[in-house]
């Protein structure tokens, strides 16, 4: 029995009262000056664009949780297997007209905020974005939400609420410089739940003994408890009421835990100190893409959120008074990458434990619970956690993860007797100085499924990083999930008049609900009006990039010129280094010309945008370069309008929606097998661009579907990096010619600081060119000429963005969330009905 509960007999006035809320333009107002005049205490003296801003979130935020409440009661009281997506980033973006949208309300609100004095576009721009991610595993994870919801799927998301984001880049002289994300100031799309709250455990130590009815028992004894609250974020679904629910965990200093002593003996100050200390657990996201370096602070911010999320679901099942076998049955936990990977070792300890289950008993629930993705098999991102860092910190679950593997290695053995070497490749221990656990491996054997983000990916697991593990298993346990990205904020949202002009030729906008209607649109590739509109909508979008790039940067760029982009996370693997070194390729070319060949020349600007991790001094210096040759190309009277180089500070989701729809070429470039995926290229594609590529990653079924003629390809294939390497290491190598002359006008200090440059260049030049640049540089180049020719017939460009377009249905994270239903996670959607009497239990 829930006693917080209403009883039945009084439930009446519950009924009658519980808002419906606003559906019509006038209740809108209503409610939005409402929130204005109480909720901030402002009026209509004093109401400024953010202001009406917050009153419209407020308003809308209301009519989520109406339904929100509506499909969390419904869930419960029907109670079928829930989906559980445990992520260590939630890159979500701006959240307004996400929501208007998903209520089916824009419209309303649009002429609501008309009637009040406001535009709704300015409005929408006041919001802040909520930044809790590094690049496409953060954005993926809010897709993913979004699809969840759209579908009906009951689907929780659980993270950690960060106070500060991913940083504010500025650049600076051409350098990057990071500013604190501090966002919480307002935030209207959270709820802080102070009634939910888990302790949480650190350090101690483990003490095992036999009870008085002579069983063994473990317990974990005298560490320090840190509090976990929940904070809630509604998540609509686009076209249903269902709205699901992300939870995110906040860290506070437990109550329990205030040192009396301290306060006692007058050490006010030290105690309030240990306070604190508990609070900088989410405190803030470790802005590193694709790379993990083994700090406490990040293992004491995955375990706190393991915890709390575990406990939480478990709390949840309890309620059911179910017995554990059905656990399996009714819970689905999904690990974005390795990170949550602690929650496996957790759900043992919990049932073994807590619970008294049989090891074995326990075990077969877990792995029955879990699935694991894999985002990456870049080295340096694989997750290794030293023995003695866990030792200090989770001395139980350490004893726990040494049993796990003592079975497993217990199993290959059998499988395969004396093969000593099979041992120590899969055992979940590295046997170094110091040992270490590999999070991978552990991810592996705690999970029912494996699956890697698109299809070179996932063969690339079983073949490299994971082979031993299909030797073991069997290939049926890994399997393949190619990513999705939501088409309603990728298309209708970023690009309303694209979603309008494809919804007036198909009667309806159906296609956003299942994008694969979008294939309906080729029997237009040759409609010269169809065409027409198609063509004013891609310029209009490149004016207001345009116009954005001018306040910005103070750069004038002409909209008539071709737009060739990369945006995305700066990483030597995906090789913006390429990119910038093709560009002074260009400018020496232009350069080395006569005026009237300069006639003859296609205007090109080169946009450049994302961010460098911190401490990533490489990456740092591609950005000093790119700004440098900017500043010397773009003040080139030689040059003018015949290229542009501009570097895009602070590339964030809501600059993404802005940039992907003014794009005509965008890069996604990487040293063939790094990129797992990549998810921006399905964006840039689905608005009507077309892309430069290596075949990598989701590149390969990019091309598969829209078909050969439509993507521009070059380079090596992943099958040959291999030995490649090789051969630069036994120095059978000799530079690029054409790239070659670009080194030498960097090391002339064209781009200013002579010497500058030297660790990119030699990076290249001389120490193995790990990343095969110069190997790639010749057919780069030669590709990048041949856009220059195709972009010339503008005929036939236009035929194939549309054509792209047409068959860009595949991509939708709507079909990647039913695959991972169907072939993981064994889920049913559920929707809710608003004539449903909804009940509570008891
Ligand atoms: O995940 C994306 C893929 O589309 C990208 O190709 C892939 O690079 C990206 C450690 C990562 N993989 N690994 C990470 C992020 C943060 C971190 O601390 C690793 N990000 C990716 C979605 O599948
Ligand atoms: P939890 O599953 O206990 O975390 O509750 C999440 C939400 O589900 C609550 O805020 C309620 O809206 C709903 N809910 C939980 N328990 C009940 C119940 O017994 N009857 C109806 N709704 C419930």
């Amino acid at each position: 029995a829930v006693e917080s509960s209403i009883p039945e007999h009084m439930r009446e006035a519950w009924r009658k009262f519980s808002p419906a809320g606003f559906t019509t333009k006038d209740e809108f107002e209503a409610e939005c000056v409402r929130h204005v005049e109480t909720t901030l205490a402002r009026s209509l003296y004093n109401c400024d664009e953010l202001a009406a801003y917050s009153g419209t979130a407020l308003a809308f935020r209301d009519r989520l949780i109406i339904d929100w409440n509506k499909t969390q009661q419904r869930q419960t009281f029907v109670d079928q297997k829930r989906i559980y997506y445990l992520s260590l980033e939630f890159l979500m973006g701006r959240t307004l007209d996400n929501a208007m949208l998903n209520v089916g309300l824009k419209k309303v609100a649009q002429e609501g905020l008309g009637d009040l004095g406001f535009r709704i576009e300015d409005v929408v721009n006041q919001e802040h974005d909520a930044a809790l991610g590094n690049g496409g595993l953060g954005r993926l994870a809010a897709c993913f939400l979004d699809s969840l919801a759209s579908l009906n799927y009951p689907a929780w998301g659980y993270g950690l609420r960060y106070r500060y984001g991913i940083f504010k880049q500025e650049i600076e002289n051409g350098y990057q410089v990071e500013i604190p994300d501090y966002w919480l100031d307002f935030n209207p799309w959270e709820f802080a739940r102070h009634d939910v709250t888990v302790d949480v455990q650190f350090y101690g130590w483990v003490n095992k003994y036999t009870n008085d009815e002579g069983k063994q028992v473990v317990s974990w004894q005298d560490g320090e408890l840190v509090t976990a609250v929940a904070y809630d974020v509604p998540i609509p679904g686009y076209g249903t009421s269902t709205v699901n629910n992300l939870r995110l965990w906040s860290s506070k200093a437990s109550s329990g835990e205030f040192d009396f002593s301290k306060f006692n003996s007058g050490d006010y100050e030290s105690a309030v100190a240990d306070q604190q200390r508990a609070e900088t657990i989410s405190a803030v996201l470790y802005p590193n893409d694709n790379l993990e370096r083994g700090k406490e602070l990040r293992l004491k911010q995955q375990y706190f959120w393991c915890a709390a999320s575990l406990h939480d679901i478990v709390r949840r099942f309890k309620k059911t008074q179910r017995k554990w076998s059905e656990f399996p049955d009714q819970v689905a936990i999904q690990l974005n990458d390795t990170h949550p990977t602690l929650a496996i070792v957790e759900l043992q300890r919990i049932l073994v434990d807590k619970e008294g289950l049989e090891w074995d008993v326990a075990w077969g629930i877990v792995t029955k619970t879990f699935g694991y993705t894999n985002h990456t098999v870049l080295p340096e991102a694989l997750e290794k956690w030293s023995v003695p860092l866990m030792q200090n910190l989770l001395p139980r679950h350490l004893s726990i993860i040494y049993d796990i593997n003592l079975f497993w290695l217990q199993s290959v053995e059998r499988r395969f007797p004396k093969d000593r070497d099979m041992l120590a490749r899969v055992s979940i221990i590295e046997e170094s100085q110091p040992k270490m656990v590999r999070m991978a491996y552990l991810a592996i054997v705690g999970s029912h499924k494996v699956n890697g983000v698109a299809e070179l990916h996932s063969d690339l697991i079983k073949t490299t990083i994971f082979k031993d593990f299909v030797k073991v298993y069997g290939p049926d346990k890994f399997t393949n999930v190619t990513n999705g990205i939501t088409p309603r904020r990728w298309l209708h949202q970023a690009n309303p008049r694209l979603s309008e002009l494809i919804a007036s030729k198909l009667g309806g906008y159906d296609f956003l609900k299942d994008l694969t209607l979008l294939n309906k649109l080729e029997p237009f590739i040759d409609d010269k009006e169809f065409k027409k509109e198609w063509a004013e909508i891609k310029y209009a979008n490149k004016v207001r990039l345009a116009q954005h790039i001018l306040k910005t940067t103070g750069v004038s760029v002409n909209p008539k010129s071709m737009f060739d982009v990369q945006v995305k996370r700066i990483h030597e693997y995906k090789r913006q280094q390429l990119n910038i070194f093709g560009v002074i390729r260009r400018y020496l070319a232009i350069k080395a010309m006569t005026p009237e060949e300069r006639k003859k020349l296609l205007p090109r600007v080169s946009i450049f945008g994302g961010k460098a991790a911190p401490g990533y001094w490489m990456a740092k210096t591609i950005i000093h370069l790119i700004n440098k040759v900017g500043e010397v190309v773009n003040k080139d009277p030689d040059v003018g309008d015949l290229l542009k180089v501009i570097f895009i500070e602070d590339y964030n989701v809501s600059k993404a929606e802005i940039i992907c729809p003014a794009s005509d070429i965008s890069e996604h470039i990487s040293t063939a097998g790094t990129e797992a995926s990549g998810t921006s290229n399905m964006k840039f594609v689905l608005n009507g661009g077309l892309i430069i590529g290596t075949l990598d990653g989701a590149n390969i079924e990019i091309t598969r579907e829209i078909g050969e003629q439509n993507v521009f390809l070059f380079g090596n294939l992943a099958e040959d990096v291999e030995d490649l390497r090789h051969n630069h290491y036994y120095g059978h190598y000799t530079l690029d010619p054409e790239l070659a002359k670009v080194f030498d006008c960097i090391k002339s200090g064209t781009f200013g600081k002579e010497g500058g440059f030297d660790s990119l260049i030699s990076a290249i030049a001389d120490n193995g060119d790990y990343y095969l640049v110069s190997d790639d540089f010749h057919s780069y180049c030669k590709t990048q000429d041949l856009i220059d020719e195709s972009y010339r017939n503008q005929e036939e460009w236009l035929s194939k963005s549309i054509l792209s377009v047409a068959r860009m249905g595949f991509f939708t994270s709507d079909r990647c969330i039913n695959e991972y239903a169907d072939s993981i996670w064994n889920i049913e959607p559920l929707e809710v009905k608003d004539e449903d009497e909804v009940r509570a239990r008891t």
